[in-house]
């Protein structure tokens, strides 16, 4: 782990340098947003991780994103939130997942910007800055705060808006409140350490899940598609995430 953590924090400067300098923005999409900053830290962290775990295949938003398949894999986002970054909003992260066997094995969420770096090892609890974090106990979901996330196809996808538009009229009345970060991965690690009591949204890709679905599942919380079932976190289905108590109530709202 602690080389791991070592490879994440040395990418983390990059970011930082990024998070502060003037960037050149261009468009994957309508509301997609890259940065070189994008590009520089996933070099970065790509290139390390091959002299470091050369048999592991890379999965990564900027450059490796077609493989849909999981074995010895390492799942990168090396700015999880650009649009934030780009706006000067510090929730934004490096989101690292690491796969053995085809087991999830180690979940690492970096928010640079904020000193505050998750992980979590299989079976070893989930941590921040080294120390243990937990899901919250509120089993109410009238007392709940919720988050979600707009997809970027919303900006084109009718059916998206509507689902969007239509689950928030289901959920705001029925929970405490609605929080939008901007950010999956750090959305799951608030989830995690109990700040959220649950986080949907659909049409994640996989770079933006997997590190912090890691670390929430060792943080006692709940993983799975609108349904219950477990996520295929390949086919851009709507992320159900929870403390477990409130799960099902969400559920049943938003399906
Ligand atoms: C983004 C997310 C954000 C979500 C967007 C997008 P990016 O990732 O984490 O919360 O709503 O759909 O996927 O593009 O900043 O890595």
């Amino acid at each position: 782990m602690d080389d791991i953590k070592k490879i994440i924090l040395e990418a983390g400067e990059i970011f930082k340098k990024g998070f502060y300098d003037l960037k050149d923005v261009s468009f994957k999409g309508k509301k997609d947003l890259v940065t070189q900053y994008d590009v520089a830290v996933e070099d970065f962290l790509k290139s390390a991780f091959k002299d470091k775990m050369p048999e592991f295949t890379i999965i990564a938003e900027e450059s490796s994103n077609d493989i849909v398949e999981i074995n010895n894999t390492i799942i990168i986002d090396p700015i999880d939130g650009t649009t934030n970054f780009v706006n000067g909003l510090p929730h934004c992260a490096i989101s690292v997942a690491i796969y053995k066997n085809g087991e999830e094995y180690i979940g690492a969420v970096y928010l640079p910007i904020l000193n505050e770096f998750f992980y979590a090892k299989k079976g070893q609890g989930a941590f921040l800055n080294d120390e243990k974090i937990s899901v919250s106990d509120e089993d109410d979901f009238q007392k709940s705060l919720i988050a979600t996330g707009f997809p970027y196809t919303c900006g084109e996808s009718k059916d998206d808006l509507e689902f969007i538009v239509d689950r928030i009229k289901k959920v705001l009345p029925n929970c405490q409140d609605i929080r939008r970060l901007g950010s999956a991965s750090v959305d799951l690690c608030m989830v995690a350490k109990g700040v959220f009591e649950a986080y949907y949204e659909i049409g994640l890709a996989s770079w933006d899940l997997a590190g912090g679905m890691i670390i929430l599942k060792e943080a006692g919380g709940l993983v799975s598609d609108i349904d219950g079932g477990e996520l295929n976190i390949f086919e851009h289905n709507c992320l159900v995430s929870s403390n477990g108590k409130v799960h099902q109530k969400l559920i049943d709202i938003i399906k």
